[in-house]
């Protein structure tokens, strides 16, 4: 195995897509290697990871693929991880990127790699951040990571991404002033898109106002407006990404706090690992039947 998974290290770095899938697929499952693998990963990488969230219906796909064309023009190598964990047994979500992205399947500056959130072992958040890590050792120049925001999903997608895009709809708009707690700590740029909507320019104009209000010392989060059906607005999008990288203050200050994040995430997941619900429940079950049960005593026995 060691020398197998070296090989197929080394396969990855040099661009080979087929080792880059094989090794994604022993991170997802687990087999035989996957520890050697993870840690075997160069210390560095070029590549600018950016997560991409928000609601469903936001134009999330639709902005993967105008970044996609935008991109590729400029002969830039991206790899996309599309997530889809608001529909667990849905495969028509996954089927229904993969259809829109079809456009870029064959293209060989373009990697694609949908993800189920049925079945992750350890925390999907977890493997998110793994493959992420994998597909870092591939030198892409760009890694998006596109996730539904649901809920607390948002802030933990936060922490796999150097910079995060948050995508909102004008249909949104009454919603601002009540933005999710969160959202603006982890927003790195705004894109209001559907901008072709009637409401979006107000949407656009309270986010400007509230990111404004917000800003601290250290800047503020940049709202840009796009029409992804036609690609409108995408080298504005293009730009306020690379100029959240080419800030240096705002890179290195997010990188300790990414760094620990991404611990905690893993060693919780590690900690967590095999302790099934089922099998609480069972060893609750034997231990309240002698009649001497102690919640404090019982939970113990598993930190
Ligand atoms: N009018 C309009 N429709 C859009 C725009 N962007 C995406 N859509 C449509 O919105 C729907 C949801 O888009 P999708 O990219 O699947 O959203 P996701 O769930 O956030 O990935 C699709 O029917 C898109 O064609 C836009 O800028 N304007
Ligand atoms: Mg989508």
């Amino acid at each position: 195995v060691q020398d197998k998974i070296k090989q197929l290290l080394t396969d990855i770095q040099s661009g080979n897509y087929k080792a880059l899938a094989r090794g994604i697929t022993i991170v997802e499952n687990e087999i035989e290697g996957y520890d050697q693998l993870l840690k075997g990963l160069p210390p560095t990488s070029s590549s600018r990871v950016v997560g991409l969230t928000g609601p469903p219906g936001a134009g999330k796909s639709t902005l993967v693929n105008a970044l996609l064309r935008h991109w590729t023009s400029q002969n830039r190598r991206i790899a996309v991880i599309a997530v889809d964990p608001s529909s667990p047994f849905n495969y028509g979500a996954l089927l229904g990127d993969r259809i829109r992205m079809s456009e870029f399947y064959n293209n060989e500056n373009v990697f694609i790699r949908s993800l189920a959130s049925r079945g992750a072992l350890g925390g999907l958040t977890t493997k998110i951040l793994e493959i992420t890590d994998l597909i870092k050792a591939a030198s892409f120049d760009y890694i998006l990571v596109e996730t539904v925001g649901v809920g607390q999903s948002e802030v933990e997608i936060a922490g796999l991404a150097d910079c995060t895009v948050v995508a909102l709809v004008p249909e949104a708009g009454d919603e601002v002033q009540t933005l999710k707690a969160g959202i603006m700590e982890i927003a790195d740029v705004f894109v209001v898109n559907k901008a072709d909507r009637d409401q979006a320019e107000a949407l656009y104009r309270n986010l400007k106002t509230l990111v404004h209000e917000k800003a601290g010392g250290s800047g503020e989060i940049l709202v840009v407006k796009t029409v992804a059906t036609n690609d409108e607005g995408i080298p504005e999008m293009v730009r306020a990404i690379d100029g959240f990288f080419s800030t240096d203050h705002n890179v290195m200050s997010k990188k300790l706090n990414l760094l620990t994040e991404k611990s905690w995430q893993i060693i919780q997941a590690k900690k967590m690992r095999g302790l099934e619900k089922s099998r609480l429940r069972s060893e609750i079950s034997a231990a309240l039947s002698n009649g001497s049960f102690n919640l404090y005593t019982f939970v113990e026995r598993f930190i």
